[in-house]
C-alpha cells in the first residue's frame, strides 16, 4: 500500500537551487512526485549568525517505502548531495525533512512524526500549503493554513512558482 508524504528541502550552502533540482530528480526516484511547492527565499532561523539566506521547498511523493525507510532514502540524498553535519542548525549544502507519512503519528530516537517543528515554520509551512493548504496535524488538528496565518510570512519570499 502506498502512503502520501510530504518532504520539506532546504539548502543555503554550494549552489542550492541546482542541488535542490537534483534532489527533486532523486526524490522522484522514490514514488511518485505528486506535488512541488513554489520555490522560497527565506531568513536563516536559529543557528549561527552570518548565514546566507535559504532556498526552501517541499514536495508530495506517493510512495511504498515505509517511514523508516524513505528516512534512510532522504539521509542518503543529503550525503550525496555532500551535507556534512556539524553544529545543529548550521548552514548546509541540503536538508531534507519528513514532515508528515500520511497521518502517522510516532516518536523514536531516529524519527519523529510529524516533523516535531514544522508547525512553528512558516519557512515549511509556506511550500506546504502551495501543496495542500487544508491539510491537517495528525496531534493537534490545526491546518497548515490556519498555522500559516497564526504564524505570519515574515522573513519568507516567494522567489518562483515552477522551478
Ligand atoms: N532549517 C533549519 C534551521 N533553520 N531556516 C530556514 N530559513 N530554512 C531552513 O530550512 C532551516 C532554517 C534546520 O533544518
Ligand atoms: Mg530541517
Ligand atoms: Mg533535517
Amino acid at each position: 500500500m502506498s502512503e502520501a508524504a510530504f518532504i520539506a528541502l532546504g539548502a543555503n550552502l554550494g549552489e542550492p537551487l541546482a542541488t535542490l533540482h537534483r534532489a527533486r530528480e532523486h526524490l522522484a526516484s522514490l514514488g511518485t512526485l505528486t506535488g512541488t511547492s513554489a520555490l522560497y527565499r527565506t531568513v536563516p532561523v536559529g543557528g549561527p549568525p552570518g548565514q546566507p539566506d535559504y532556498l526552501n521547498a517541499a514536495v508530495r511523493l506517493q510512495t511504498e517505502l515505509s517511514p523508516q525507510e524513505l528516512l534512510a532514502a532522504l539521509h542518503r540524498i543529503e550525503a550525496q548531495a555532500g551535507r556534512v553535519r556539524r553544529e545543529r542548525w548550521a548552514a548546509r549544502t541540503l536538508d531534507l525533512d519528513l514532515i508528515l507519512y500520511g497521518a502517522q503519528v510516532c516518536d523514536t530516537p531516529g524519527l519523529t512524526l510529524p516533523h516535531p517543528r514544522a508547525w512553528e515554520r512558516a519557512f515549511v509551512l509556506a511550500p506546504l500549503a502551495d501543496l495542500s493548504p487544508a491539510l491537517v496535524h495528525p496531534l493537534t488538528g490545526e491546518t497548515v493554513a490556519g498555522a500559516l496565518a497564526r504564524l505570519g510570512l515574515a522573513g519568507v519570499t516567494r522567489e518562483v512558482a515552477e522551478w
